[in-house]
This record gives C-alpha cells, sequence and structure tokens, in this order.
C-alpha cells in the first residue's frame, strides 16, 4: 500500500476527490491509504492556536511551527517516505514529478498551509516544496489532493484496464492529447473524423501522432 499522510486543519476538502471513483476503490482495496491529521490536536494552549501574529508586524496571521512540527514528529514514517511543503515558492509539479514521487517513496506526508503562510522554520522538518501553480489559494489542500491524484494512478493496481496508462501522450514531451470522439457519428450535424471509422490503424496512430504534436 502507497501511504498519504495529509496535514491539515481542513481535511474535509480532500474528501471529494478521495471519496469517487478510482482513488476511492484504491482506498478500499488497500493499494493506496489516506490519513488526515490535525495539528489543532497537537496545540497545548488553552484554546488549542495554530496560527498567531507574525514577528515584524504585518497583516493576517501565521500558521504556529509547533503543533505542525509536532505533527510531523508523530506520524510513523515509513523509510522511503518524503515531506512536502505545498506552498507557491515550491517547484511547479508535472507528470514527471508524480512519477518520481510514485516510485521513490511509498509514504507521502503533506503539509498544508492557512492563512498567511506558515513560519519559515518548517523548513528543517520538510524534504522539499512543490506549487501546483502560480496562481493564489486559501490553503495547500487542494495541492495536496491534485498531488494525490496525480501519484495514486501511477501506483501499480490502482487503475484499472479500461483505465489503462500506456499511450499517454502527457508523460511524451512534445505530446499532448490527441481529439477523442464517441457514439453518435453525427452529433447537431458535427461529424466524426472520417479517418477514424476508416479502420486503418496505421493511418489512425499517424493522424492522431500528428493531432497531438504541441505548436
Ligand atoms: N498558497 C502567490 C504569491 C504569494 C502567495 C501566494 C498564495 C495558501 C498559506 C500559501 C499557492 C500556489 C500554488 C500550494 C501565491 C500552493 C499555494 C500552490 C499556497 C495559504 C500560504 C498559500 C503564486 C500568485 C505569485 C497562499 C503567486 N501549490 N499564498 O497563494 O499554498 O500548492
Amino acid at each position: 500500500m502507497y501511504r498519504f499522510d495529509v496535514i491539515t486543519i481542513f481535511p474535509e476538502m480532500l474528501n471529494s476527490v478521495l471519496n469517487a471513483s478510482i482513488l476511492q476503490r484504491a482506498q478500499k482495496s488497500k493499494k493506496i491509504g489516506v490519513r488526515f491529521h490535525n495539528p489543532r490536536d497537537k496545540s497545548t494552549d488553552k484554546h488549542k492556536t495554530v496560527d498567531d501574529t507574525p514577528y515584524g508586524g504585518g497583516p493576517g496571521m501565521v500558521m504556529k511551527i509547533m503543533p505542525l512540527a509536532r505533527t510531523i514528529k508523530a506520524i510513523r514514517k515509513r523509510k522511503k517516505h518524503r515531506i512536502i511543503l505545498l506552498s507557491a515558492k515550491g517547484a511547479r509539479f508535472n507528470q514527471k514529478k508524480a512519477q518520481e514521487l510514485s516510485q521513490k517513496y511509498n509514504h507521502l506526508i503533506f503539509v498544508c498551509g492557512r492563512y498567511e503562510g506558515v513560519d519559515e522554520r518548517i523548513k528543517y522538518y520538510i524534504d522539499e516544496e512543490i506549487s501546483i501553480g502560480d496562481f493564489v489559494l486559501t490553503g495547500g489542500e487542494l495541492g495536496s489532493a491534485v498531488i494525490i491524484d496525480a501519484v495514486s494512478r501511477l501506483v501499480p493496481g490502482v487503475l484499472g484496464h479500461t483505465e489503462s496508462n500506456q499511450d499517454e501522450s502527457h508523460s511524451t514531451p512534445g505530446y499532448l492529447e490527441y481529439p477523442h470522439y464517441t457514439r453518435p457519428e453525427v452529433f447537431d450535424g458535427h461529424t466524426v473524423p472520417k479517418i477514424l471509422l476508416s479502420g486503418n490503424h496505421p493511418e489512425i496512430a499517424e493522424w492522431r501522432k500528428k493531432q497531438s504534436k504541441k505548436t
């Protein structure tokens, strides 16, 4: 089983992703396992605080290091684990990274930021920072959902034969997906390219290759 641990104060943000379709089946068949950890549970003050005002002043709140570091330390880690902070500053996530994570490790631990950010000293407790893109998010939760989705489908046994893993243009540099069509042959006057109905499979393969080339 490939394991994912997500450190978050909003686990509900991941539930829709994990409790549907392929990822739900993968959990039921024990191909993957996902656990949530709320840093609030490791906070020791009366109000279970996880955030505080920034040193130096300025707007907003910062996630406190203590509850996060204690949560990371309390997770029983496998030998081949990787602790990842989701962050705007991180290296951009892509298919190559998904493949690397699926092959080198069998346990990913995600730290999801909230508020204005996380105390910089989190750097002593993580292995790397990853970003899913250049936009402002309310937290790292959707980033961890994206990575869990992309990595899980690369875990052996997660995809059924109809959801096949081969011929994936997005893992081939310079190629995007080719256009897909299914029945009916004509819809609202819009037709299917004749080549796809020809039964000429070498020609179809050639057409798809041409269509999927990035410009
Ligand atoms: N975002 C930018 C610059 C500065 C801040 C942000 C931002 C969530 C805790 C981080 C953002 C982007 C991609 C997690 C954005 C990601 C996050 C991510 C993220 C709350 C602090 C914050 C990129 C627009 C210049 C908020 C841009 N991938 N700060 O969004 O966690 O994973």
